[in-house]
């Protein structure tokens, strides 16, 4: 089995609906279980002219192969409605692969760790409520450092738990 932690975004059809539905998809994968999940936090979209976003993490211990899980993913996300258009664009529904384990892939499909993870005060804060303090990524960089670097500047947590919100 390999730690993974997933992004999930969404700033369309309410959001925090979108991801307790995500949620329990993912509970559902095959040969795979949720084993934690971040509180609910909102933001301002990076692009502007777009409603905001609801985001967490969530933590999967799977064995299914990185590629395989993209593909799982990517069902769950058309399954909810995401329609693939401008890059960037609002979304239903969004799942990253943050990180997989201690794999370090960089191939066109998936880059793991996600490439941007280091700018997103979004991934990075509900990250840290799912790890020890002094957590390393696959690539060596100490998430505390990562943190250090990117304010929680303009992140909400929502009051109400995952469960409620
Ligand atoms: N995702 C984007 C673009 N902008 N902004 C926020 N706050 N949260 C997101 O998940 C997000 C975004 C495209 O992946
Ligand atoms: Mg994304
Ligand atoms: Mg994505």
């Amino acid at each position: 089995m390999e730690q993974v932690f997933i992004g999930l975004g969404s700033n369309l059809a309410q959001p925090s609906a979108q991801l307790r539905q995500a949620i329990t998809a993912l509970g559902t994968l095959p040969n795979s279980a949720v084993t934690g999940t971040s509180s609910f936090y909102t933001s301002d979209s990076l692009l502007p002219g777009q409603p905001r976003y609801t985001n967490a993490v969530v933590a999967l211990a799977t064995a299914l192969a990185p590629l395989a899980l993209l593909d799982a993913l990517q069902a769950i996300e058309a399954d909810q409605g995401r329609e693939r258009g401008v890059r960037w664009g609002p979304r239903t529904l969004d799942l990253d692969i943050v990180l997989f384990g201690e794999h370090v892939i960089d191939i066109p499909r998936l880059k793991v760790p996600h490439y941007h993870l280091h700018a997103r005060p979004f991934v990075l804060y509900p990250l840290a409520e799912l790890v020890p303090s002094d957590f390393v990524l696959a690539d060596g960089r100490a998430l505390s450092e990562l943190l250090a670097a990117c304010p929680f500047q303009g992140l909400e947590r929502m009051a109400a738990g995952p469960a409620d919100a």
